[in-house]
């Protein structure tokens, strides 16, 4: 049975991480050969089903899940041609049994959304920040898993809204898995997690109407003035990137590595598109809303069939433990920026995505990220956010998956040696190895490297809870307003908050605008006039 197990996990993850990149390269150019002969669309997602045929044979008998074949697919086993259905019919049975349990939760945030797989290149020398082995040596390449999606839609809604978009990676490393689950932001909309549930609740649908709600959304987001500079980042251009390739990436939180002298700093990690920053108009998202909902997955499909493979540049920004100690503003706040003029961005690596998903269930509905998963080399830094991040996101896989979803093909490590056993759908339980520690029966035991990698850190302080909504909320947007912007692009931002804050109540447009006064009175007035022109044009 060990046997089996172990075959069984090499042959899947050889399946998944290398076998499909060689099947999808070498299919390509013949089949598209094949399909202009045919006189068919070009779009190799639309012909996923034609290219499957061309490259395959049929494929023998259907069997049961059990694996026996079956004499005859499409009829039910009756009691003469007009039935009744016999209760042996096993394989009808069978296959409604499972139907019935086909859709498992959607992500209760980032529901929709799309992936790939590539690697991750070292092209630059950080290992004086850290000794996490992916980034031992300029041209070590580490296999990845991408997920793209947005945060406030089910599972079917649009890819072209205004909101952030998720970039979410998986490093597969000789470590473990390292899990750096960011945004295309580098900030977000509150910087204490237990404002997160209920500034979610405010993006998704009332609860009476089943409907989204602007006074909701508005009333959080004013009453929460730390909301301002995610805000304004999302109701400007990049609010609606242009698909998922022309974005950037941010781990956004500020997270601590550790070198191999086990002397740490603070970083933060930025990925920027190698193809160029691309957003979508309003008009044009919303037409694509409308013809293609699809729009973004779509595009990254297309994309990797058909050879061009997006990439990205990764840079760090470093801190030291000095300057954090020293720093004007908090460096563990979300909704903050490091300004890149006192820690300039540091080159690290690139990471391309070169093979498309086999199976979207198996390997993107079932994929499972979580800032807890992290490696030697690389630590939590005291950032509320990433603090509360560690816990829900495990919680959430165990609810959604169960508790072995580190079990499943796209999410196992290379390696497990533990002491957890048994549950749902254990898959690799790792034979007769001892399942207590200490043991004497050479079980697994502590790693003197991942140790050193861990030193010691001191925390202070009085505990409490601090009420975190009044630190310095207009200092950075108004940079972002009277700087990052131009003349063109404030317009657009002002026209942007105008369309969605107008179905508001008055009263919160007021406060709302109150708000973004303190970022740039012109901006507020600006807003002001602009939602006096909405009412009046409704009249
Ligand atoms: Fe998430 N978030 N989040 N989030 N998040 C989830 O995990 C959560 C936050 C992000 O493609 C959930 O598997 C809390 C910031 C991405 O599968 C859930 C808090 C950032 C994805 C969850 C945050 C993110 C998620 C829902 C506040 C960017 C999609 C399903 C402390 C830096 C990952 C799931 C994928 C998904 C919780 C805030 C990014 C519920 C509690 C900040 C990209 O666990």
């Amino acid at each position: 049975m060990a046997n089996w197990s172990a075959r069984h996990l090499y042959s899947v993850k050889l399946f998944a991480r290398v076998g499909v990149w060689k099947i999808s390269t070498k299919l390509h150019f013949p089949i598209n050969i094949l399909v202009q002969s045919l006189n068919m669309p070009t779009d190799k997602a639309g012909n996923q089903l034609l290219d499957y045929k061309n490259s395959t044979q049929p494929d023998g008998p259907a069997t049961t899940g059990h694996g026996t074949p079956i004499a005859e697919k499409d009829a039910t086993l009756t009691v003469g041609p007009r039935g009744p259905i016999l209760l042996q019919d096993n394989a009808f049975i069978e296959e409604l049994a499972h139907f019935d349990r086909e859709r498992i939760p959607e992500r209760v945030v980032h529901a929709k959304g799309g992936g790939a797989f590539g690697y991750f290149e070292v092209t630059h020398d950080i290992t004086k920040y850290t000794a996490a082995k992916v980034f031992e040596k300029i041209g070590k390449k580490t296999p990845i898993a991408l997920r793209f999606s947005t945060v406030a839609g089910e599972s079917g809604s649009a890819d072209t809204v205004r909101d952030p978009r998720g970039f979410a990676m998986k490093f597969y490393t000789e470590d473990g898995i390292w899990d750096l689950v960011g945004n295309n932001t580098p900030i977000f909309f509150i910087r204490d997690p237990i404002l997160f549930p209920h500034f979610i609740h405010t993006q998704k649908r009332n609860p009476q109407t089943h409907l989204k709600d602007a006074n909701m959304f508005w009333d959080f987001i004013s009453l929460r003035p730390e909301t301002t500079h995610q805000t304004m980042f999302v109701f400007s251009d990049r609010g609606i990137p242009d698909g998922f390739r022309h974005m950037n990436g941010y781990g956004s939180h500020t997270f601590k590595l550790v070198n191999d002298k086990g002397e740490t700093v603070y970083c933060k990690f930025h990925h920027k598109t190698d193809q160029g920053i691309r957003n979508l108009d309003v008009k044009k998202a919303e037409q694509l809303a409308a013809s293609d909902p699809d729009y973004g997955l779509r595009d990254l499909y297309n994309a990797i069939a058909n050879g061009n493979f997006p990439s990205w540049t990764t840079y760090i920004q470093v801190m030291t433990m000095e300057q954090a100690a020293a720093s004007k503003f908090n460096p563990f706040d979300l909704t903050k920026v490091w300004p890149q003029s006192e820690y300039p961005l540091i080159p690290a690596g690139k990471f391309v995505l070169n093979r498309n998903p086999q199976n979207y269930f198996a390997e993107i509905e079932q994929i499972a990220f979580s800032p807890a998963h992290m490696i030697p080399g690389i630590e939590p830094s005291p950032d509320k956010m990433l603090l509360g991040r560690l816990f829900s996101y495990g919680d959430t896989h165990r609810h959604r998956l169960g508790p072995n979803y580190l079990q499943l093909p796209v999410n196992c490590p290379f390696k497990v040696r533990n002491f957890q056993r048994d549950g749902p759908q254990a898959i690799n339980n790792q034979g007769g190895a001892p399942n207590y520690h200490p043991n004497s029966f050479n079980g697994p035991d502590n790693d003197s490297r991942a140790k050193a990698l861990s030193p010691p850190f001191a925390v202070s302080g009085e505990a409490t809870r601090y009420d975190t909504g009044e630190e310095d909320n207009y200092s950075q947007p108004r940079v972002f307003y009277q700087k990052t912007l131009d003349g063109p692009a404030r317009e657009r931002l002002i026209a942007n908050i105008v369309g969605a804050l107008k179905d508001a109540a008055d009263f919160i447009q007021d406060r709302t605008v109150k708000n973004f006064s303190q970022v740039d009175a012109t901006f507020g007035q600006k807003l002001a006039e602009g939602l006096k022109t909405q009412k009046r044009a409704n009249l």
